[in-house]
């Protein structure tokens, strides 16, 4: 029998958490022959809405969910995980500065990195949700020093299918022709979607999607414009921030760090920067990456970056080095 593999949900009580586990629990991202045991973690108050989670799960009757088991204590939710999806995180509330929010998310990452540290298998994959994203995995990074670097990142797949589709829809076409577009930085309303690389399949032919869309103008434009505040537009339709299209960008980041890149293709994941494109080096930055049937990434090498583009990066970059800055005067490393 293959061993259930440990996967831990933090944020289990959470809209997001509420559309991912199924996806997680019936095999659409490791594999329909990958049993899983699912560790889920939230704060005290919301147990029994954990709980519930569990008697639904339970209630799915899916073959591959070996266990699903609930608690509020970090030390169990990491004992000998393989994975470990960062998705809780302290909310903005009315009137916190942004300063607030950056303190308590701080304090949560130092305490949940040490924890990985402690308890977790050292190939663990950590992937963070919760924002800020790139700060917040930098963090636990930097306090579970015995686990490889390369083993966290952060969520930007969203970002990267936002701008699929957006091209995707300005063409008419699938979105499973568009390729190799890139979110590059932060996942903040200063991230860069470049296009500059991608290319659409049309009648069979591959494309550059700058050449099929033949609109530099809208390019440059509405479509940066859309992506970069995507968010905040569902906010203000939904009333509630992305939870759907959230749970499907987790599944499509796990499912590509698991089993690998098509040779025609990128993903998009915030990594630690080894300074490729000039990046400032450690920071937790958005590259376009190609990875292999090891869960072993390679940030690709060689593009060309045009000048609106290296403005763009460097942007993005700064305010990382800003929140990196800030973020390290509330913890101890
Ligand atoms: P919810 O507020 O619905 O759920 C968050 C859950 O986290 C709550 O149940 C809360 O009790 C729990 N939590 C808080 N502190 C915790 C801790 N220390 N340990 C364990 N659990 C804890 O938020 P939801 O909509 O699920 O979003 C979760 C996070 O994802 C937010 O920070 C949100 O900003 C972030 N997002 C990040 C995205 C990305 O692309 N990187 C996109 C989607 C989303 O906005």
């Amino acid at each position: 029998m293959v061993e259930p593999l440990r996967v831990c949900v933090t944020g289990a009580a959470g809209q997001i958490a509420y559309s991912l586990l199924y996806s997680l629990a019936n095999g659409d991202v490791f594999g329909k022959a990958q049993p899983i045991t699912l560790l889920l973690l939230d704060i005290p108050p919301m147990m029994q809405c954990v709980e519930g989670v569990v008697l639904e799960l339970q209630d799915c009757s899916l073959p591959l969910l070996h266990d699903a088991i609930a608690t509020s204590d970090p030390n169990v939710a990491f004992e000998n995980i393989d994975v470990a999806l960062l998705v809780g995180a302290m909310p903005r509330k009315e009137g916190m500065e942004r300063s607030d929010l950056l303190k308590a998310n701080a304090k949560i990452f130092e305490a949940q990195g040490k924890a990985l540290d402690t308890y977790a298998k050292k190939t663990v994959k950590v992937l963070v949700v919760g924002n800020p994203a790139n700060t917040n995995c930098l963090i636990a990074q930097r306090c579970a020093p015995s686990i490889p670097k390369e083993n966290f990142s952060c969520l930007t797949r969203l970002d990267q299918n936002r701008a699929v589709s957006q091209v995707a829809m300005r063409l008419g076409v699938k979105t499973n022709v568009v390729k190799k577009v890139i979110i590059w930085g932060n996942h903040s309303s200063t991230q860069y979607p470049d296009v500059n690389h991608a290319t659409v399949e049309i009648n069979g032919h591959i494309n550059p999607v700058k050449e099929a869309v033949k609109d530099d103008h809208w390019l440059e434009g509405d479509f940066l414009k859309v992506v970069q505040t995507r968010g905040a537009a569902i906010i203000k339709a939904r009333k509630l921030s992305s939870a759907m299209s959230a749970a499907k960008a987790i599944c499509d980041h796990m499912k590509t760090w698991w089993f690998g890149t098509a040779d025609d293709d990128y993903c998009s994941m915030g990594v630690v920067s080894d300074g490729s494109y000039g990046i400032p080096e450690g920071i937790v930055y958005s590259f376009p990456l190609t990875i292999d049937s090891t869960h072993t990434y390679k940030i690709v090498q060689g593009l060309e970056i045009n000048e609106f583009s290296r403005e763009k990066m460097d942007i993005s970059a700064v305010e990382l080095c800003q929140e990196r800055d800030d973020a390290f005067s509330f913890i101890q490393i």
